[in-house]
């Protein structure tokens, strides 16, 4: 599960709020939402970045963004859309080092992103 912090949400030895959960996937809510709906869609066994998946997680991580997809649908804002961001590394943003789906929605996003 990694020792991050989202390690630690998995294990249950921190709280979040729990949107939704499988057998391999774990989604909660961002803790400093950048959106009205921000959250945070992560693998159970846990991958560093985007540059550490291997072949062997592709069906992993299409769980990961059909987990998302799905939670959009069913909150509503699917038809409205929404966005979805991999963070990969310093450049990109990264801070956690468990690979995580943003899910952003319930405002118009802006491009380019910052
Ligand atoms: P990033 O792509 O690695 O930068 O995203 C990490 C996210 O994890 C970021 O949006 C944080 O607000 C969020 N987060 C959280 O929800 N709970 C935590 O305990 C920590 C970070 I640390």
């Amino acid at each position: 599960m990694g020792d991050t912090i989202f390690g630690k949400i998995i294990k249950r030895e921190i709280p979040a709020d729990i949107v939704y959960e499988d057998d391999e996937v774990l989604a909660f809510r961002d803790l400093n939402p950048q959106a009205p709906v921000h959250v945070l869609f992560i693998p159970k066994r846990a991958i560093a970045t985007l540059n550490d998946a291997t072949p062997d997680d592709a069906a992993l991580l299409g769980k990961v963004l059909l987990a998302a997809a799905d939670y959009a649908k069913q909150e509503g804002f699917a038809e409205d859309g929404y966005r979805t961001v991999v963070n990969c590394n310093t450049h990109g943003g990264q801070t956690v080092y468990h690979l995580h789906v943003h899910l952003l929605a319930g405002r118009r996003m802006t491009w380019p992103p910052g």
